[in-house]
Order: structure tokens, then sequence, then C-alpha cells
């Protein structure tokens, strides 16, 4: 075969072991299984899936290569850690697993701390009736969010989605069991994902999905599949929350609060406070954020001997601190709770 001209540029698909895999953007070549150089690691880069890299030394024959530099990123995820991602589709299942509304407005402030454009797919329409799935597209409207109703397994509703998909790179994130890899199953037809089924009586899916991979769309763009988790944390910093409702973004530029530091709680003559139904989600949220955040204030050194512990009637009891390598790992998480600080190493997992 003719190569293609150096330099070669990639994206990296997916990490498996010690390898990284390697879609060239020069069109008719194999995919490349590729080592980081060693240099990266020295000057403390962490090749991610979703980085765009310069490829050196390939080898077409043995679909080989080395990692040579990561370009730098527009965006970095670290829950599923993906890099560059554009936008994230929350998949949710109208019914098995039953949609919470709680659960589903933690997942969007999730998503709106990332700064991505976040859509909402609704699967599982056949197990619904269709004033259910209206009443739902209805009050996420009120929410401030469009979603795209679907059903993978009637084959049902796919055409607005493929267009919102196109060229972009999506995380596909959303609770366990609703159907995040039978969906893209659907759209990359031959593919072969890990779907299982929703377990026992909790109705949770089984954790099918381990690790993080980018897929490629048929027309264009690149899809990550996610494992499910049911909880996500909240953003950390409790003054950004107003800014991830669309609901309070709204009502603030219709002035509806004159104040900079407003809480919007029990303020006089702020109107944000009032009768939306996601109101009480905000105060709850907010009330949460601020807990943990008083919570880590107080935290001592992680070198202290002694922890603080909040009792149930609010008294601080002081502890020996334990020196198990899962605690440590836990206060630190604690105390820097920031964006990164959600990661998790899925394929240590
Ligand atoms: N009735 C119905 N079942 C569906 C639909 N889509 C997926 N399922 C089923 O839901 C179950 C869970 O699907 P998965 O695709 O594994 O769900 P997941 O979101 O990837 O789950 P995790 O990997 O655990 O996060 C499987 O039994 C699917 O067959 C649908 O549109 N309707
Ligand atoms: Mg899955
Ligand atoms: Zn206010």
């Amino acid at each position: 075969m003719t190569l293609p001209d150096a330099p070669w540029m990639g994206v990296v698909l997916a990490k498996e072991a010690n390898f990284y895999r390697v879609c060239l953007e020069a069109p008719d070549t194999p995919i490349l299984l590729c080592t980081g150089r060693s240099r990266l690691k020295k000057i403390g880069e962490r090749v991610m899936v979703g980085d765009r890299v310069r490829v050196e030394e390939p080898d077409f024959t043995d679909g080989a290569g080395v990692i040579a530099e990561i370009l730098p990123r527009h965006s970095l995820l670290t829950r599923p850690p993906v890099a560059n991602a554009q936008q994230i589709i929350l998949v949710f299942a109208l019914a098995e697993p039953s949609l919470e509304p709680w659960q589903l407005s933690r997942f969007l402030l999730h998503a709106e701390a990332t700064g991505m454009e976040t859509r909402i797919v609704l699967n599982k329409c056949d197990l619904v009736s269709a004033t259910v799935q209206q009443e739902w597209q209805e009050r996420l409207q009120a929410w401030g969010y469009n979603s795209f109703p679907l059903s993978v397994t009637q084959n049902q509703g796919f055409g607005p989605l493929h267009a919102a998909l196109a060229g972009q790179i999506t995380l596909c994130a959303g609770p366990s069991g609703v159907g995040k890899s039978s969906l893209i199953q659907w759209l990359i037809p031959d593919l072969s994902l890990r779907v299982g089924a929703v377990s026992g009586k909790l109705q949770r899916g089984r954790h099918t999905t381990r690790h993080v991979e980018l897929f490629t769309l048929p027309n264009g763009g690149l899809l990550a599949d996610s494992p499910g988790f049911n909880q996500p944390e909240l953003p950390p910093d409790p003054q950004a929350l107003p800014a991830y409702f669309p609901e309070i973004r709204d009502r603030l530029q219709q002035g509806a609060c004159q104040f900079s530091d407003c809480t919007h709680r029990d303020e006089p003559d702020c109107q944000v406070r009032g009768d939306w139904e996601r109101y009480p989600h905000y105060v709850k949220f907010l009330e949460e954020a601020i807990a943990r955040q008083t919570h880590q204030q107080h935290q001592p050194d992680a070198e202290a001997k002694v922890k603080v512990k909040i009792t149930t009637d609010g008294q601080r009891r002081y502890e020996p601190r334990l020196e198990s390598k899962k605690y440590r790992r836990t206060s630190r998480r604690l105390r820097h709770q920031t964006l990164q600080d959600w990661e998790i190493n899925l394929d240590d997992s």
C-alpha cells in the first residue's frame, strides 16, 4: 500500500492494558495498536481516550505504532475519562428502571458542570403509554431540556438523534440498565458490546460496561459508551449551582434577582425562589453542597493522626485516623473535591 505522509495524526479510541488503539486521520489506514513514548510518562502526560495524538513509526502491516505527542485538549471528563468530548447524551429509561426525577436532576447538574451541550434520551418508550411519554417530554421541557424519546428494541425514534450525533464526539452516560450499550449497538450495528439484563428486584442494571471506548458512527462522529453509575456527585462549588439550572438562568435573565451573592433561598425580593418543579431540587442540592464544603474545610490535614467526626446530633468527635490505604484514598478525595477528583480509574476497577 502507498503510505500516507507524516505527520500521522489520529484519535485514541481505547486503552487496552498498556496499548492504545488509535484511528489515524489518513483515510484507508488500519487501526494501530500503539505504545506511548516513555518521554510522555516522564513529563507526566497520560494518554486518554479521545486524545488527538501524533503517531511515529507506524507499521501498517503489523498495525503498530508509537504515540509521540498529545495535542492540547479542548475538554476533559474524568468520569469516565474522555478527552475532547463535545456533548453528553444522558440516557434514561422511562421504565425498568423507572425514571427518578431526583436522579435525573443530579445527572443533569453533573453534565452541566462540564460546560458541554447536554441532551436527554428517553429510552424504552415501548414499556410505557404514549401519554406517559408525552408527559415526561413536557416535564423536561419545563426543566429547560428537549428530549429524544425512543425505543431501541422497537427501532423507533432514531431520526433526530442521528442528526444530533453527526460529526461530534459524544459521551453516553446514565444509570445502569437504561440501555446505553443497546443504543450504541443499534447505532453501530457491526459492533458487539456487552449488554446486560436488568437484574433482580432493584431493577438496576448489572454494570455490564466496564471501560470507556470511542466507537465510530457510520455517518461520522465518535460515541463513547460508559459504565452506568447511579449516583453522580454534585458539582463541588455551591456558588456555581444556580448556573447549572436552566430554570434559574432564565429567571435571572428576566431580572428575577438583583443580588449578586443571593443563594435564592430566603432572601427578600428574590423572585428566583418560586413555584417551579425543580426548585426543591435546587435547595436540597445547594444544602448538600454547602454541607460538604463546610465538612471539607473542617477536615484536618491528611498527616494528622486524628479525624473529626460529626455525630448525628451535630457534635464533633475526634477519632484516631485509620492508616489503611483505602481510607487514605477516600480522605484525599474528600479534601480536594474538584471536577478532576471525580476520577475513577475504570481500567483498574
Ligand atoms: N423494553 C426495552 N428494553 C430495552 C430497550 N433498550 C435496552 N433494553 C434492555 O435493557 C437492558 C439493559 O441494557 P444495556 O444496554 O446493557 O444497559 P446499559 O445502560 O448499557 O447498562 P450498564 O452497562 O450496566 O450501564 C437489556 O436487557 C436490554 O435488552 C428498549 O428500548 N426497550
Ligand atoms: Mg452498558
Ligand atoms: Zn436570588
